[in-house]
């Protein structure tokens, strides 16, 4: 029987679980080369942890990893029910607030190697989590795309370690009571985009849409729907370092200054940025609490021991 060590924590009400000991060696290399490796050889073991029946689609795995350089305290490879994420900010303030619960870190700032590139978190006194994300910039602007059944939706193509498709005035409400009808919505424009060939640099695919609404505390709301179609129920750390580039590429948000966003269940990031060459290096902040520890177990006569792959 295989066993795997996991501690699950929420980040605004989005699940992270980080996987501590169990899984296969990944052997030397980079991060990013480690992820290559567990996505072409160990893929069942992504399905076992995150798939139903242990998991759920809005489930994000989060490998723990050996850094490649030491004086980083941890690597990370972020997944879900779909795949492979490049960087994940809601996953990495759960990693974060996970290791302070684990007593391998105290209040401080540590460095994180992820598949996209090595980032910088802060674990403040009072528990939050602050997150220098991987730079972040806009594509494409303003780009007019017809999606079958709800007509022409105007967005932006931004990177924040995931590709977006960011619209700005959605024809639908941003509500948790309208859930059904936004991932309708956002699922189409997808597809739009998947058969319009638009894509992010070199190629990659869109995979995750963020529509925009106004909210009466923050400074807006956002519903994401993430790859494999579970919407995020934080406001989403990457897409919010999106929209930094956005709202800096617009001249709407000066270095520095904080914009609070929302997400469709009312959870909060504080962000704001710096400018580097053409780009801005988003920093995140936002709270994790960690909610079960516990074995994962694979029985060997388990038919759905892998996870329901549909
Ligand atoms: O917080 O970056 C994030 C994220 C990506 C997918 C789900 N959450």
């Amino acid at each position: 029987m295989k066993q795997i060590r996991v501690i699950d924590s929420h980040t605004g009400g989005e699940p992270t679980r980080l996987i501590i000991s169990g899984f296969p060696d990944l052997g030397p290399g980079t991060i990013a080369e480690q992820q290559q490796r567990l996505a072409s050889q160990h893929d069942s073991w992504r399905a076992a942890a995150v798939l139903e029946p242990r998991g759920s689609d809005v489930l994000v795995g989060a490998l723990l990893c050996e850094p490649q350089d030491s004086a980083n305290v941890a690597g990370v490879i972020f997944f879900n029910n779909a795949g492979y994420l490049g960087m994940c900010g809601h996953g990495t303030i759960g990693l974060v607030a996970t290791l302070a619960y684990m007593k391998r870190i105290e209040a401080g700032e540590f460095g994180i190697e992820t598949p996209v590139g090595t980032i910088r978190a802060i674990l403040h006194g009072d528990g939050s989590v602050s997150v220098r994300n991987v730079p972040a910039y806009r594509l494409h602007h303003a780009l007019r795309l017809h999606v079958p059944g709800h007509g022409d939706v105007v967005g932006d193509v931004a990177w924040g370690g995931n590709w977006f498709f960011l619209v700005g005035e959605p024809s639908q409400r941003i509500a948790a009571d309208n859930l059904d009808a936004l991932t309708a919505y956002a699922w189409a424009i997808r597809q739009a985009l998947h058969a319009a060939g638009i894509t992010g640099a070199d190629g990659a695919e869109i995979d995750h849409i963020e529509l925009f609404g106004p909210d009466p505390e923050a400074d807006s709301r956002n519903f994401v729907l993430c790859p494999g179609k579970a919407y995020d129920r934080s406001p989403c750390g990457t897409g919010t370092s999106a929209k930094l580039a956005c709202l800096a590429a617009d001249g709407k948000l000066a270095p520095g200054q904080i914009w609070r966003q929302a997400s469709v269940i009312g959870s909060v990031f504080e962000a704001s940025y710096t400018q580097t060459e053409g780009q801005i290096l988003p920093t995140i902040r936002g709270r994790a609490h960690v909610c079960a520890e516990s074995t994962l177990l694979i029985q060997p006569d388990d038919p759905f021991g892998w996870g329901i792959r549909l």
